[in-house]
């Protein structure tokens, strides 16, 4: 899996292509078992974009498991330690995302948790560099990084996509994750 990239790769361009996109994989996702652990960590009550993430990811096949917003992180580790999902995403919106998550990656390797967390939203304040917020991200451990204003759609079908790769669902099937 590539470390983190400024925009998804093969993002499609507009909403009826992300659509096309991910029903093409719903299949796949399906037959994959694929689960998320999804959430808004720290002091963050921005719910909106976590609720349609919900949605999206249950509409194409996901297992969904929602923490909501005000998510310590140490609640997610814990519900990742229960769960063994396949994939962790999580929103940050309100510029506290160093703060709020960024620690996130690191307490589930000290867990002994090998699974991919992907962050998105604003994840600084202001209009902070965003090549300089990826580099800082990045060092962190998150499988990707999306920057503000990513489409949804778009966001998922990339992660599906990585998800979907041969030697990721069998990691995935190996770990112990729901098969
Ligand atoms: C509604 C709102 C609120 C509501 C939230 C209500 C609720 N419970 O949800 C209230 C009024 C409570 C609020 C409070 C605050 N807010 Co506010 N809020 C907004 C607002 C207007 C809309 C957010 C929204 O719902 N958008 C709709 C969703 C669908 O879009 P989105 O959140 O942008 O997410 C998109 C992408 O980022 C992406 N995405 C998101 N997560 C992920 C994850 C992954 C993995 C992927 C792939 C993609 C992805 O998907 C979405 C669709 O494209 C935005 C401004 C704006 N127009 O965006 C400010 C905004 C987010 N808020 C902001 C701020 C600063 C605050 C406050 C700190 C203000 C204050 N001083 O009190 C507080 C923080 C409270 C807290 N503790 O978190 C700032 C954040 C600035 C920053 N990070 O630099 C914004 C951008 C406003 C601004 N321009 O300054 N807010």
């Amino acid at each position: 899996m590539d470390a983190v990239s400024e925009r998804p790769r093969t993002a499609p361009t507009d909403t009826a292509e992300s659509v096309t996109a991910l029903a093409a994989l719903a299949s796949q996702i399906a037959h994959a078992s694929l689960s998320v652990l999804i959430g808004v960590p720290g002091d963050d009550v921005h719910v909106v974009a976590n609720k349609l993430a919900e949605t999206i990811l249950a509409s194409v096949g996901y297992a969904v498991t929602n923490l909501g917003v005000l998510v310590p992180a140490a609640e997610l580790v814990a519900a990742a330690r229960d769960l063994r999902p396949s994939a962790i995403l999580l929103s940050s919106l309100n510029g506290h995302a160093l703060l709020n998550c960024g620690s996130v990656p690191r307490l589930l390797a000290e867990a002994g948790e090998e699974v991919p967390v992907y962050v998105g939203g604003n994840l600084c304040v202001g209009r902070t560099d965003w090549p300089l917020v990826l580099r800082r991200f990045a060092g962190l451990g998150f499988a990707r990084v999306f920057p503000p204003r990513t489409d949804l759609l778009a966001g998922v079908a990339e992660i599906s996509r990585e998800l979907l790769q041969p030697r990721v669902v069998h990691a995935i099937r190996r770990s112990g994750a729901p098969a």
